[in-house]
């Protein structure tokens, strides 16, 4: 079914501005992998996941977590709130998933209270110019990284690990209070918490590069599974509108720690139309009744905040920019079955900007916001499609349509999706 055995490695994310559905694709390669692994964000990122009419949601945990074989590793590039982390694995064992093939890399950098204070009070003073971030800690989090004062989960051994918290919440407690205005949290209260937290994760914490090198040298199937998108990539993407980490498949080495020749292939998660929680350059969002059509059909909720994403018609301009930033070697479509009812569909195959048709992505995003989207359109299918199991099936103009971005986007489509369960995934690769 999958022809996962052509390549040992293989890599998900996501192609837009994230949401495209990693987690349902991740859990359906897995069916077929020995080991899942994430290479970076946190609990930012929100991967739904439907298998037998049963919805599952994980945020920090890696998507093959519903299959029983597969071992799931957090890697080191990742960022992670140990409260987040115990929370999550005690939903999934109250709905009965098995969290014992869990682990999590010494080097990953550890959310604390503070990071997730300072996220908030850095959107409040941001006014008029907000980011729009989940207020997870993700960005001040890995701006401690980068600083060389954040804490990993190795740190917690450490004899002087109470004086290197302590000495973290002082710090921390002054930007809080003398830059920021807010209140100073009890180093007490966050110690206490940390040491719980840890005690509960202790034995599954794994050296991720090798064991991650190990499963491939025994000619396991590794899945690396991305999390936010490429256009969210903290270099490449619609910066500062951006997450702090850097989402492409690039970076998969980088946060496994394997070598970047070790990755065979990477499948990049497109949505058949686009979408954008958060602020930020949206050349082809569509502020009318369409778009909030598609938002009700496609539930498109920020599966963590509940936040209402932004819609918009498909953007193969921004598609190509993230194949080629982004390294996709091929694009999954999903809720390719949200657009059933569309009377007609439009692509975009270009920006007007300043008088001209540009066909790449403006570094600013001052000027982004001024891109207006040229659009080619094509008949709908109006047919219900949430039962096709292969491209043969599709009706006619639905068919045209994937053509059609495979050929604008100069790229081989891996398969397309037509509802959220499981077996509504069909693959042409
Ligand atoms: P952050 O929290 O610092 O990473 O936010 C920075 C920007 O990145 C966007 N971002 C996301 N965009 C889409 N989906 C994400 N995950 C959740 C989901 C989000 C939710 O799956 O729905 O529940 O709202 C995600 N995570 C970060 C964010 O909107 C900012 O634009
Ligand atoms: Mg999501």
């Amino acid at each position: 079914m999958l022809n996962s055995r052509d390549y040992k490695t293989l890599v998900v994310v996501g192609s837009q501005w994230g949401d495209e559905g990693k987690g349902k694709i991740t859990d359906f390669y897995a069916q077929d992998a020995d080991l899942v692994v994430r290479f970076a964000g946190g609990d930012n990122a929100g991967h739904v996941i439907w298998n037998e009419g049963k919805k599952y949601k994980v945020t920090i945990v890696p998507s093959g977590i519903l299959n029983p074989k597969v071992m799931n590793v957090i890697g080191n590039g990742c960022v992670v709130n140990l409260n987040k982390l115990n929370d999550e694995m005690a939903i999934l064992n109250k709905a009965g998933v098995d969290t014992k093939n869990l682990f999590v890399s010494d080097r990953a950098h550890v959310i604390f209270k503070y990071n997730e204070v300072i996220d908030e009070l850095q959107e409040e003073q941001r006014q008029n110019r907000k980011i729009g971030t989940t207020k997870r800690g993700i960005g001040p989090t890995y701006a401690d990284k980068a600083s060389r004062c954040g804490i990993r989960i190795c740190d917690f051994a450490e004899p002087n690990f109470k004086d290197l918290l302590e000495e973290q919440v002082e710090y921390h407690n002054k930007l809080i209070t003398d830059i920021y205005g807010g209140q100073p949290l009890d180093f007490n209260t966050i110690y206490e918490d940390a040491l719980k937290q840890y005690a509960n994760i202790k034995d599954r914490i794994v050296d991720s590069g090798s064991y991650v090198n190990q499963a491939i040298r025994d000619n396991k199937f590794v899945l690396f599974e991305g999390a936010q998108g490429v256009l969210l990539d903290i270099d490449h993407g619609t910066y500062p509108f951006v997450t702090s980490s850097n989402t492409t498949a690039n970076n998969v080495s980088i946060g496994t720690g394997i070598h970047n020749k070790l990755i065979n292939k990477v499948v990049g998660v497109a949505k058949a139309y686009d979408t954008r929680v958060g602020t930020g350059g949206f050349p082809t969002e569509l502020l009318d009744a369409t778009g909030d059509r598609i938002r009700e059909r496609g539930h498109e909720y920020g599966s963590n905040t509940g936040r209402p994403r932004r819609i918009g018609w498909f953007d193969a301009v921004a598609m190509n920019y993230s194949i080629r930033t982004g390294g996709l070697d091929a694009l999954f479509i999903t809720l390719l079955d949200v657009l059933d009812t569309e009377e007609t569909v439009k692509i975009c195959t270009g920006y007007k900007y300043n008088g001209k048709v540009i066909d790449t992505i403006p570094a600013s995003n001052t000027e982004y916001e001024k891109c207006e989207p040229v659009y080619e359109e094509l008949p709908g299918w109006q047919e219900d499609i949430t039962k096709v199991t292969s491209f043969d099936q599709l009706p006619k103009n639905a068919q045209n349509y994937i053509n059609r971005i495979a050929e604008l986007c100069d790229v081989a489509i891996q398969g397309f999706s037509v509802g959220p369960d499981r077996h509504q995934t069909v693959t042409m690769l």
